[in-house]
């Protein structure tokens, strides 16, 4: 039933070319990632804008989650082969974190930076798209601690490894350089719809 289900939901996102190529659809939201999950602990939680910024951003619990709430609506492409669709995101725009630090100039790449030194590379370009939030809530729910909890990124329009769980603080950069997955041979960029997984 489950997967008759899900072959008429795959047909659907692929003729409405939301399935990009080589992916299947899952109903059902693995979980994944390298390493442990971390404890939070709201009272020392910190969010961090730092590098090419005028002036560092520092953000307790209480400040962050405070700020204005967003809602987006995306899907979600792991660069192993599944996409999850019309995931429902509730929490904090990147644009709305972003009028509240002056960029240097030369800011071109921001690196994401999650616990236990999880990170993520991309263009300022991607990170600015009104569809880039830092999500609280997944489905009207808080995000469970596997998802991410208290706080993930969701970058919809690359490939999930960019979408950092536990995040606590993004880099200016002025340059492109590669972060945990990238460094370990995943595409520097991640475009789904071009397919590209591997830096090769
Ligand atoms: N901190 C952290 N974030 C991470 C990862 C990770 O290993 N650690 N894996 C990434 C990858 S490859 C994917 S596909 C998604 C998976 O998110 P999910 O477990 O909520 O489905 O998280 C991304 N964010
Ligand atoms: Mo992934």
């Amino acid at each position: 039933m489950q997967s008759n289900e899900r072959r008429e939901r795959e047909r659907e996102m692929r003729a409405a070319g939301r399935l990009p190529p080589g992916q299947s659809l899952t109903l059902k939201w693995p979980v994944l990632h390298v390493g442990s999950v971390p404890i939070f602990r709201p009272r020392t939680w910190e969010f961090r804008v730092f590098g090419l910024v005028e002036e560092q951003l520092r953000l307790s619990w209480e400040e962050f989650s405070s700020l204005p709430q967003s809602e987006v609506f995306a899907d979600m492409h792991c660069v192993n082969g599944w996409s999850r669709f019309d995931n429902h995101w509730g929490g904090l725009l990147a644009t709305e974190l972003m009028k509240r630090v002056k960029l240097r100039p030369e800011a071109r790449h921001v690196m994401v930076h999650g616990e236990n030194n999880y990170t993520a590379n991309l263009p300022i370009s991607d990170f600015l798209r009104p569809t880039t939030i830092f999500a609280m809530r997944h489905g009207g729910e808080p995000l469970t601690s596997d998802h991410g909890y208290p706080l993930r990124l969701m970058v919809p329009n690359l490939y999930a490894y960019k979408s950092a769980k536990w995040v606590r603080g993004i880099e200016l950069l002025d340059r492109e350089a590669p972060g945990l997955w990238e460094f370990n041979g995943y595409h520097i960029y991640g475009d789904p719809f071009k397919e590209q997984r591997s830096s090769s």
